[in-house]
């Protein structure tokens, strides 16, 4: 009981717009275990109001850059801006996030900006919805605009970024003469798609190249939100302006016209799937902490076979605790 009245105080201190609460919900979601449901819940019911923004490419393309830019546009139509950052802590591009602090930290003292960067590494399935969570509680705070950054590699990345309002896809020219976009499978998921460092001589080829490639793969998703191409550079400030207008078209796009429903929906199937995966995924976790052996005895001597012991524990977990 004395979990839930905190829980449900923590959330009028989010509604509020404190910070510190903000900070502290997002930190509990992380650490999961259903202490901290009742609270998630309640959030999910109140959020709804942001734009969120998901912003992936493949490593070093200029996504933090370019967000910082975004967010000073943002800030000066009035709004309140929360960046959420995925930690990818992997070989690609160890130790970014210090860099994505240093990028923004122009940003980092303005109370209009919430920056949090969340690792993957040790998430157990569970980086997508929490992550998600995290949004739906800066939403909560009164963040109008949400950025959730990813690295375009791995494919829970790709969803997290697929799952937002409006989804721009980064590229880069000179990192490969190959279209870094296509390589990652990231072509398909952009609404808007971003040619950055278009200082650079090369940058040309990359926006006719991307323009080539996205006329090839017309697959048309039944959608009429036809995906745009905006070169922008974050040293030059170029395009910086088209591409929040290119913003903003798509998201009165996805408010306002019955073609944009479809992605609510989807939105809304990925968060129930990821979290009743991770639900799951905790049960298993709690039963072979208790497990002492003697299923996997069984196993050892052949007197079992791992699919119907796992149709078994799949079913009587399922069961126990409806
Ligand atoms: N010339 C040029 N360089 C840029 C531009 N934007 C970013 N960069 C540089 O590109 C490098 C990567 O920029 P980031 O913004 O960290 O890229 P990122 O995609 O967030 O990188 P990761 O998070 O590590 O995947 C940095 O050295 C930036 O200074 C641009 O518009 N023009
Ligand atoms: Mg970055």
């Amino acid at each position: 009981v004395s979990a839930r009245i905190l829980s449900s105080s923590l959330v009028a201190r989010v509604q509020a717009g404190q910070l510190h609460a903000v900070a502290r919900l997002i930190s509990r979601a992380e650490q999961g275990g259903p202490e901290v449901r009742p609270a998630l819940a309640e959030i999910y019911r109140r959020a709804g109001r942001a734009h969120v923004i998901g912003i992936t490419g493949v490593p070093g393309s200029g996504k933090s850059t370019l967000v910082g830019k975004l967010t000073g546009r943002m800030l000066a139509c009035g709004r309140r801006v929360g960046i959420i950052a995925i930690d990818p802590s992997s070989p690609y591009s160890g130790g970014a996030i210090l860099g994505d602090r240093i990028r923004m930290s122009e940003m980092a003292h303005d109370p209009r900006v919430f920056i949090r960067s969340m690792a993957t590494h040790g998430a157990t399935g569970g980086m997508a919805h929490t992550t998600l969570d995290a949004v739906d509680i800066l939403d909560v705070a009164g963040f109008e605009t949400i950025f959730v950054e990813t690295v375009g590699v791995g494919q829970d990345e790709v969803h997290i970024a697929k799952a937002a309002h409006t989804t721009i896809v980064v590229s880069a020219p000179g990192l490969g003469d190959e279209l870094q976009a296509m390589k990652a499978g990231l072509l398909e998921i952009a609404d808007i798609h971003v040619v950055s460092k278009c200082d650079r001589s090369d940058a040309n080829r990359t926006i006719t190249d991307l323009e080539q490639m996205l006329m090839l793969g017309m697959a048309s998703d039944g959608s009429n939100w036809a995906v745009e191409v905006v070169g922008t550079s974050s040293v030059a400030e170029t395009g910086l302006d088209e591409l929040v207008e290119a913003i903003e078209r798509h998201r009165a796009y996805v408010a306002r016209t019955p073609q944009g429903q479809p992605r609510g929906q989807a939105i809304a199937e990925f968060r129930l799937r990821k979290t009743a995966e991770n639900l799951l995924l905790q049960r298993f976790a709690d039963y072979f902490a208790r497990e002492d052996g003697s299923s996997t005895g069984k196993l050892m001597r052949r007197e079992s076979d791992p699919y119907s012991m796992a149709a078994a524990l799949l079913e009587r977990e399922t069961l126990q605790n409806q």
